[in-house]
């Protein structure tokens, strides 16, 4: 089956946009199923760079299709804005080349409230959301009282619905959460505008990614966020609300279990986190400061979509292959080897010492309070002098960056096939 998916391996930002950039080139269809405003996927193309949050990466390649999946939750208001940022790029968007799915919960502002409002709520237990209403949005699905998109096509319908769903969680902000409540009628109003302009956008999509399956196409999934906040497997209760792994791409997408060629795992050469929650190799001083950067390049480690510093740590390869057997990755694909330059020796987790026990695989389904008694255990590494960014063979990297690689990929299973040296489409290194 011409199906492949792209999924993070660590705590999101792996550099998934870049990588969903190169596998369209040759793709039909690329499709999100998970997640929404929340991410933020980063393409570098020449000068330009492009950070998406809800459109699938790989609508800027002219042949693509893109598709938003019913798993995601859609805010119209950020959909939009991001159509006409794309169509100032050049980038054409219409109804032929973006399919919403009709069975897609909508983000209204008043999940963005309510999820700021909760969080904030929680206080020094916050789980450090994106403030982008995707835990309310979710919350009302699981509820069965959500927003679908294909209740947009029924006007006045959709206008009574939201205009209740309003009322409600204005009850709840005041009430509940002391807040000041929403000016309905406006809110209804800038609300009804945009969405009135997706509703074109707006079809059963889940037979036509199966058909265009069927007819050889290349469908290529882009998983959002990580596997490692993941609702189910991740480290709950610091997950985001929606399944990030390869598993749900079926039910995300509407489309039947079926094999799939290649399921990609996207990992930095270290790892990243951000929001709260155990993270057993995390750095702080001078090495974290190095592995952040300051701000001042575009790759440096901060929110993409909020702009939060993000934090910082050693390669937890417990954690990888946690998401392998998750996922059932069949390879890895590098990103950010080129950061490490210039350390002497890098650290690599290769166990945890929990109590009296050393686990090298975790035991245990993600738990983050038992995740935050581990204590990490490591194998260290030499490093390398010498600048990647202008390396483009396999063969050229330094011996020592080389091992690394090697290491991983004997201490996961896993071939990396791909390796990435900076953010643009050039720097890259194919393996075998
Ligand atoms: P939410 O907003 O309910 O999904 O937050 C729950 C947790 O999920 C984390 N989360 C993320 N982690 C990494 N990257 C994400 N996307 C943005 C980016 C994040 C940003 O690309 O940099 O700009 O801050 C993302 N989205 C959700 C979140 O931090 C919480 O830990
Ligand atoms: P995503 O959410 O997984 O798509 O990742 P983000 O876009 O949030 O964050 C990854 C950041 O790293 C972006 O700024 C990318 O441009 C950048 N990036 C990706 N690969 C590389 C690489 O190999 N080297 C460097 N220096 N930056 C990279
Ligand atoms: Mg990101």
């Amino acid at each position: 089956m011409p199906l492949d998916l792209v999924i993070g391996a660590q705590w999101g930002d792996e550099g998934k946009g870049r990588v969903v950039d190169l596998l369209a080139e040759k793709s039909d269809i690329v499709a999100r199923y998970n997640g929404g405003d929340n991410a933020g996927h980063t393409v570098t193309v020449g000068e330009k760079i492009y950070k998406l949050h809800v459109i699938p990466t790989g609508l800027i390649h002219p042949g693509v299709t893109g598709v938003i999946g019913s798993g995601m939750v859609l805010n119209p208001h950020t959909l939009v804005e991001e159509m006409t940022q794309l169509r100032e790029a050049g980038i054409q968007i219409t109804p032929e080349r973006l399919w919403i799915s009709d069975a897609v919960q909508l983000i209204t502002p008043a999940h963005r409230l309510l999820d700021r409002a909760k969080d904030a709520a929680l206080g020094r237990d916050k789980i450090g959301t994106t403030g982008r209403g995707i835990g309310p949005a979710y919350t009302d699905k699981a509820a069965r009282s959500g927003l679908r998109a294909g209740e947009m096509l029924d006007p006045t319908y959709f206008a009574e619905r939201v205009g209740e769903h309003l009322e409600e969680a204005n009850r709840l902000l005041v009430e509940w959460y002391h807040q000041e409540g929403m000016d309905i009628q406006a809110v209804l109003k800038e609300y009804l505008a945009a969405v009135e302009q997706l509703r074109p956008y707006v079809r059963r999509v889940g037979p036509l990614v199966q058909q265009a399956l069927n007819e050889g196409k290349n469908v290529l999934a882009e998983g959002a966020q990580g596997t490692l906040l993941d609702l189910e497997q991740g480290t709950y209760p610091y997950v985001t609300s929606s399944c990030t792994t390869a598993a749900g791409i079926f039910s995300g997408l509407g489309i039947g279990v079926q094999p799939v060629r290649s399921i990609v795992g996207v990992t930095k050469a270290f790892q990243t986190r951000v929001g709260a929650g155990p993270f057993p190799t995390e750095l702080e001083g001078e090495l974290a400061q190095f592995l952040r950067g300051t701000g001042e390049n575009p790759w440096d480690e901060f929110g993409t979509t909020t702009g939060r510093p993000r934090r910082v740590g050693c390669l937890d390869l417990v954690l990888l292959n946690y998401a392998r057997e998750i996922n059932g990755f069949t390879e890895l694909f590098l990103t950010k080897l080129d950061i490490l330059s210039g350390l002497s020796e890098i650290p690599v987790c290769v166990a945890y010492r929990c109590g009296d026990k050393t686990l090298t695989a975790l035991d245990f389904s993600g738990d983050a309070r038992l995740l935050a008694e581990c204590s990490p255990m490591y194998e260290v590494l030499p490093g390398w002098e010498e600048d990647l960014r202008d390396v483009t063979r396999w063969e050229d990297l330094p011996a020592n960056a080389q091992a690394y690689v090697q290491f991983i990929e004997k201490r996961t299973g896993l071939p990396v096939r791909s390796v990435s040296v900076g953010p643009e489409r050039s720097a890259l290194l194919y393996k075998d």
